[in-house]
């Protein structure tokens, strides 16, 4: 496993990270297929974030935590699902949700798990690094110490699954530029729709 801190392996079970994952030519031209994506304000329970999204294969409806068919995946993030694919060695066809995501300057995502239709969460990052950090779901365990900080880098890849997915949440810290990534998920078995 290709770390950035490989000696230490700060991560819990389940959380892969791949610096220099893309190009720097694959980054721009994913830069400039997501400025062509018409993104909306993202918003939960009425309250609208500051980051934008939108989302291929299928949509998550966060009120009914349900998800439906999407449009279909736009050819030119294929290639991306197929390296993806690759390097972590699960089918492309797996791969049934793409969310490209803005986190315009200031911008942050709070303390969440995934989705529960979704299962897998392979995250490419673009155009700026970023601090993510990890904690235990479990507000027992909770705690100043509890917090694995680290940076995420553009151009990298990170894989969430298992443990990492299940009883740990995540969190991004303020973006200082312009931050875009793109999220591929594979679907739990039962959730397929
Ligand atoms: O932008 C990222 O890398 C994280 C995305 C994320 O956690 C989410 O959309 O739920």
């Amino acid at each position: 496993m290709h770390t950035l801190f490989p000696e230490l392996n700060i991560f819990p079970e389940g959380f892969q990270y791949f610096p220099d994952f893309l190009t720097t030519e694959e980054e721009q031209y994913l830069y400039h297929k997501i400025l062509k994506v018409e993104l909306h304000t993202f918003t939960f329970q009425g309250f609208e974030a500051k980051r934008r999204v939108e989302s291929f294969g299928y949509d998550y409806h966060f009120d009914s935590r349900s998800i439906t068919k999407g449009r279909e995946i736009p050819e030119e993030f294929i290639f991306l699902i197929e390296k993806v694919s690759q390097h972590i060695n699960v089918s492309v066809e797996k791969f049934a949700e793409l969310l490209v995501t803005e986190y315009p300057l200031g911008s942050v995502i709070n303390w969440h798990r995934d989705a529960p239709p979704f299962d897998l969460i392979a995250g490419i990052s673009l155009m700026t690094d970023c601090t993510f950090r990890l904690r235990p779901y479990d507000k027992k365990k909770q705690g100043r110490n509890s917090i694995i900080s680290f940076p995420v880098q553009r151009r990298s890849l990170y894989v969430m699954q298992g443990v990492a997915r299940s009883e740990w949440e995540h969190s991004i810290r303020t973006v200082k530029q312009v931050r875009y990534s793109l999220t591929l998920r594979t679907l739990r078995e039962s959730r397929k729709v």
